[in-house]
């Protein structure tokens, strides 16, 4: 089953293949732009051409766009795209993720120094047979030898999960105050801002009086391992362990519309553009340009900066350039959920399974927190290899969780995360999960099961009387292992109908479910809690991380059961599950 980035990448390729064919570049750009709305889709292309729904109508796909997508969905390619690979030479495509060369130059260097490799372009460099090409010169060549090595050193081809990116850019940024006292500003934009899981790189922006100051301080930090680029507002580098951070610092005039552009994502931008000229006026980095007049309006604040253009400030996590314009333009944004709003955290490891911390940690880190309920929710005994609980050990557990609840303020929950099993039985006796107060069922084993016998699997957990949640439903780890096969949709009506709830685990490594899931659960009233599956105290804080999953998926507070109050959560949850349904759909939240 194709993914909707799957199907970006091929309209990303024939624009790229159209360019060096030298085409016209109304079609490349309708390809490039094709691709980016696709890539940023709230719901699976795949499973809307499944339904029967057309394409058209989705803003940058028209009718040539929707059959070749229609075509790769079925066939698994596209006749067009491979006719055009076919007319290139080898390599030119490898050559293309080099930054710095387009496919213009991709294609000179494959056809006249028949080079297919990063290693031989490397070495071609180097005998100085790069800049010996017309129009090409030392500098450039250079330039593009420092980019290969930066790749190198790169983790190559990779994104990078959000949950090591983002310690690295705050690391980075908390060096960087340390060593700049002059400087005012400084946060992370780009994807990185936008919470999406993984990032290509990560953009810094700051204000300071003295930019360079800034920037000179950042080339010499201790964390970074090349230098890419360094000017005198500007630079980039690779820090450890591997990540490309572009910077940039203005003066504060024009701060809001440095951040504003560098946050993206760059469909948002060309939505945004295109409002903007029709208004009669231009955008870039610096500020907004009445065309009439030339004149350059400064930003401070990016508040400011859309106030200009008519529209109310978006958060980042849903600058996709999809629906966010229309609704800002109506002042109709929601208030997404956040952070402050999560009252407690239903999926809590201790030292009694797999985790590495003793209950009475864990639970007044919880405490800690500001939490009014926390669910202990350790392995069930299947899982030999995380040391689950025999029932007589949960039972023992129980008893000293009612022990800690009565000297601490917060509600202790009692639980388990107890096994789904291949045949869709669960890990421990119906009267031992009857007596626990949350029941979180998840997948461990057997994973690689047909999409429907998987599906049928977790559905019939989800009819359990005593089961509370499904955790970390696809069960995928990011960039790591692929996501099981499972009719994501038909889960999510069987919740509506079960009223079992659905986890959006916060842990920075799964992120599952993940955004665009989220998106269709809160369109369907899809009960959802945001848990972190914490091993340690520290994990408690990954929290963050689900919140802006939830946000990506434009959810409200309302939409996440665990802001509840405890005594409606505990109500909530309490309920035999025909009441909760219910309660669900009257919108408990
Ligand atoms: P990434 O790094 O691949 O995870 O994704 P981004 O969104 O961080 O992209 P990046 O780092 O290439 O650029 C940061 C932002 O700068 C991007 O979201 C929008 C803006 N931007 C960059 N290049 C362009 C461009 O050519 N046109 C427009 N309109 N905006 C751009
Ligand atoms: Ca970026
Ligand atoms: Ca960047
Ligand atoms: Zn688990």
């Amino acid at each position: 089953m194709p993914s909707n980035a799957d199907i970006a990448a091929v309209f990303e390729q024939m624009a790229a293949l159209l360019e060096m064919k030298g085409e016209v570049v109304f079609k490349i750009r309708a390809y490039q732009r094709a691709a980016r709305t696709i890539e940023h889709l709230p719901f699976s292309i795949e499973e809307r051409v499944a339904s029967g729904q057309p394409l058209k109508g989705i803003p940058g796909i028209g009718e040539a766009i929707e059959k070749k997508t229609i075509e790769f969905i079925q066939t698994g390619a596209v006749r067009a795209l491979e006719e055009l690979r076919g007319e290139l030479p080898d390599g030119v495509l490898t050559l293309m993720n080099v930054p710095g060369i387009g496919p213009k130059t991709a294609m000179r260097v494959a056809r006249e120094l028949g080079v297919t490799t990063i290693e031989g372009l490397e070495k071609a460099i180097l005998e100085g047979r790069m800049a010996a090409l017309p129009r090409m010169g030392e500098k450039t060549a250079e330039n593009i030898l420092r980019h290969t090595r930066a790749l190198s050193l790169r983790t190559k081809d990779k994104r990078t999960p959000i949950g090591v990116a983002l310690p690295v850019a705050e690391e980075v940024i908390a060096a960087l105050r340390d060593r700049c006292p002059g400087l005012r500003k400084l946060i992370p934009a780009g994807s990185l801002r936008r919470w999406r899981e993984t990032v290509g790189d990560i953009d810094l922006m700051g204000a300071a009086d003295e930019p360079q100051q800034a920037i000179d301080a950042f080339v010499v930090l201790p964390q970074v391992m090349e230098v890419i680029g360094h000017g005198p507002k500007k630079a980039s580098a690779v820090v450890k362990p591997g990540i490309q951070v572009d910077l940039r610092i203005v003066e504060d005039e024009s701060y809001g519309a440095l951040i504003q552009y560098f946050t993206g994502s760059q469909q948002h931008n060309i939505r945004l553009r295109d409002r903007a000229n029709r208004m009669g006026l231009s955008l870039n980095e610096y500020g907004i340009t009445d065309i009439a007049t030339g004149r350059v309006e400064e930003f401070a604040d990016e508040e400011a900066f859309y106030a200009r253009l008519g529209l109310q400030l978006m958060p980042p996590e849903v600058r996709e350039g999809v629906w966010e314009l229309e609704l800002a333009e109506k002042r109709a944004l929601p208030r997404l959920v956040e952070l402050g709003d999560i009252r407690g955290d239903l999926h809590v490891h201790s030292d009694w399974s797999d985790g590495r911390e003793p209950l009475e940690t864990m639970v007044a880190a919880a405490a800690a927190r500001g939490y009014q309920y926390v669910a202990i929710t350790d392995h069930s005994a299947g899982r030999g290899i995380a040391n689950g609980l025999a029932e007589e050990r949960l039972r023992q557990q129980i008893d000293v969780l009612r022990d800690l609840s009565a000297r601490h303020s917060i509600a202790v929950l009692t639980g388990s995360e107890v096994d789904i099993r291949a045949d869709g039985t669960l890990d421990y006796s119906d009267e031992m999960l009857a007596a626990l107060d949350v029941v979180v069922a998840s997948v461990h084993s057997a994973m690689g099961q047909e999409r429907e016998r998987m599906t049928q699997r977790i559905i019939q957990a989800m009819r359990h009387p005593s089961v509370t949640v499904i955790g970390h439903l696809t069960c995928r780890l990011l960039e790591e292992r692929d996501p099981i096969e499972v009719d994501v949709e038909a889960i999510f009506q069987a919740a509506l109908e079960t009223g079992a709830i659905l986890e959006i685990n916060a842990s920075p490594e799964r992120l599952d479910l993940k955004d665009i899931h989220v998106q269709r659960a809160r369109e369907l009233g899809v009960p959802l809690v945001i848990s972190t599956d914490a091993h340690h105290s520290d994990q408690l804080a990954h929290m963050r991380f689900g919140v802006a999953v939830a946000r990506r998926g434009w959810c409200e507070a309302r939409h996440i059961l665990n802001t509840l109050p405890r005594e409606r959560f505990l109500a909530l949850i309490k309920a035999p599950k025909p009441e909760r349904v219910r309660l669900i759909k009257q919108g408990v939240a």
